[in-house]
């Protein structure tokens, strides 16, 4: 199956839908070998490590959070289908360059889309293990040239309570927002994804654009963008407006700092009954530990 949206993607970088879909059944068939040693080089390279099963597609298109459609788990992917996701439009602000409005198609143009296998772990203490389809972000910052004042990035999200039910109440300040420090934003790590599965985002996933910062717990990743501006101090973000004491800017998967209400120690996979321990920033730790040298993780949370 070939992905082709917003440019051209080569078909050396698109995994099969049904490498994904198979992959029980591979690793029965190979004798427990991982998925990795059957792939393809190139692909195996993309899969990363071996011990990231994918969750089913179904499991990570059925249990969602997207205040914007509910809150509960279910509700997202029963509401919001009828999202329109196309045209997009997504307007580039502040202290860069190349600032104003583009269409979704300029905007990931440029670049070919990646398999990037993350955990995924949010606040609440569930985790899952998402195969995204998107592109760098840092490569697209690069692309607008912040100024030398840029030193954070926000990224606003959808705000039409006629489209979205869940903005009819004032559960969360409307827009959804989240924001990062500049070299967060641009670690190799972080992403714009577009897809799942091989497969164009669901809406309840956060169609057609969303953040994806694997490190992070799950909140930091806004759905459905339409604004990123370069900002010279730090942006004020939803959960940290909503509730200060328990969600602060940083939010770094961290099994050290308890949220004040429940240890953050062990997660549980959705869809399997065994917790595990919860691995500090969220396993990612070789790659963006040197990001926060020197800051105490426990008031900076
Ligand atoms: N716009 C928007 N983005 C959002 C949210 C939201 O309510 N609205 N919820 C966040 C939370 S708390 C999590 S855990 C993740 C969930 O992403 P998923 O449903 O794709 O697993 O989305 C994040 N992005
Ligand atoms: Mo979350």
């Amino acid at each position: 199956m070939l992905i082709r949206r917003g440019g051209d993607i080569p078909a050396s970088q698109i995994t099969p839908e049904s490498v994904y879909l198979n992959r029980r059944a591979f690793v029965a068939a190979a004798g427990g070998v991982a998925l990795g040693a059957l792939l393809p080089p190139r692909l195996r390279a993309l899969a990363g490590p071996d011990d990231l099963k994918p969750t089913p597609y179904e499991t990570i298109t059925t249990y969602n959070n997207y205040y914007e459609f509910g809150t509960s788990k279910e509700s997202p992917a029963k509401l919001a289908g009828r999202l329109k996701t196309s045209p997009w439009t997504v307007e580039v602000a502040g202290a860069a360059k190349r600032t104003g409005r583009y269409s979704y198609e300029d905007l990931v143009r440029p670049f070919t889309m990646q398999v990037r296998i993350y955990r995924h772990r949010c606040v609440e203490g569930w985790s899952m293990v998402v195969p995204w389809m998107g592109f760098s972000l840092g490569d697209l910052i690069r692309r607008l040239e912040p100024t030398s004042k840029a030193k954070f990035v926000q990224f606003t999200t959808l705000d039409d309570p006629a489209q979205m039910p869940g903005q009819r109440s004032d559960i969360l300040p409307w827009p959804y927002v989240e924001g990062l420090r500049l070299d967060e934003a641009m670690h190799p790590l972080t992403i714009l994804a577009t897809g799942l599965y091989g497969k164009p985002l669901p809406n309840q996933n956060g169609a057609p654009l969303r953040l994806v910062v694997p490190w992070k717990y799950g909140f930091k990743g806004g759905k459905a963008i339409v604004r990123i501006t370069f900002m010279e101090t730090q942006p004020m973000t939803t959960w940290n407006m909503a509730v200060p004491s328990e969600y602060g800017f940083y939010a770094n998967v961290n099994p050290e700092v308890d949220h004040p209400r429940w240890s953050q120690a062990r997660e549980r996979p959705v869809g399997e009954f065994f917790k595990r321990d919860t691995l500090m920033f969220n396993g990612y730790a070789d790659q963006v530990a040197s990001l926060y040298t020197g800051m105490n993780l426990r008031t900076n949370y």
